[in-house]
């Protein structure tokens, strides 16, 4: 069997593994949803589920996260972050690294929709579901890795992409999954210590919907960039900016046509 399709067993992954993130490491062929699997377990921060195929793999609001069977990466992270903090912020620190993976991993260029989409030239690669209760938060991602064209035809209202369908071949989950909870772990960890404002550059250079026609719930508007707390700047046309907490982007825009999540 090709490594790209060798299953995420804890026997391939643990000695990747450098930090404490993937530390326990549960791993089953199927599973309803990685969120599942950490819920009111008391496991520790770090604690990592991952399978192969999800039964009812799930995105924000109800929607469902589709896959295609030893193809995508698609785990969920238990984080316990600081008293104070404000975990909404999580999921663009999900989302950078996740970027920097595939950068690193491809070259291509990344691109981060606020407030929880990965995309490569306008297409979704990767999202990203905050779970949590209290100080306890499983972070849900979906990464789309060896899926063909003809696979991911059926996901996605936003048209969807692999890294397959960007770089033209197939790519090996391990040493990548491994590669995220690396820089999961350092983003986390800077994240905990000085809040989100250092990453901030990181985003903006990523920023997908920055100039584009935004609407999001009541506000309206051309996006202006993510605010030092992780709301997203909207401005009016009468000039006025309105911070936005939360909520689906609608995008029209320069780029083409209305796409809504
Ligand atoms: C998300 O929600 O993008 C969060 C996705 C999180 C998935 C991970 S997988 C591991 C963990 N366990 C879970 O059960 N979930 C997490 P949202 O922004 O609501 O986007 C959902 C929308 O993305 C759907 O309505 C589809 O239009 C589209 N979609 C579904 N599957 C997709 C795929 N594989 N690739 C691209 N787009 C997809």
């Amino acid at each position: 069997m090709l490594n790209q399709h060798k299953p995420l067993t804890a026997d391939r992954i643990a000695p990747l593994l450098r930090g404490r993130f993937g530390r326990p490491y549960l791993w089953s062929e199927t599973y309803t949803s990685t969120q599942d699997v950490l819920r009111d377990t008391g496991l520790p921060e770090g604690a990592l589920a991952v399978t192969e195929h999800q039964t009812a793999g799930r995105g924000r609001a109800g929607r469902q996260w589709e896959d295609e069977p030893g193809t995508a990466l698609l785990l969920s992270l238990l984080l316990r972050p600081p008293a104070g903090a404000e975990a909404a912020q999580l999921s663009l620190v999900c989302a950078l690294a996740v970027a920097e993976t595939v950068e690193r991993t491809t070259g291509v260029g990344t691109r981060v929709k606020w407030p929880n989409d990965v995309l490569v030239e306008d297409r979704k690669l990767a999202g990203i579901l905050l779970e949590g209760r209290e100080q306890t938060v499983a972070c849900g991602i979906g990464l789309n890795v060896n899926q063909d064209a003809a696979s991911l035809a059926r996901a996605a209202r936003l048209p969807a992409a692999s890294l397959r369908t960007v770089t033209g071949h197939e790519h090996d989950r391990a040493p990548l999954l491994a590669l995220l909870l690396e820089l999961l772990e350092a983003r986390y960890d800077g994240w905990c210590r000085d809040g989100l404002a250092p990453l901030l550059p990181e985003l903006e250079r990523r920023d997908a919907l920055r100039g584009r026609t935004v609407t999001v719930g009541d506000a309206a508007g051309v996006a202006s960039g993510i605010a030092p707390d992780g709301r997203l700047r909207v401005r009016a046309d009468d000039g006025t900016t309105v911070l936005v907490g939360s909520g689906e982007v609608a995008v029209g825009g320069e780029r083409g046509p209305t796409v809504s999540d």
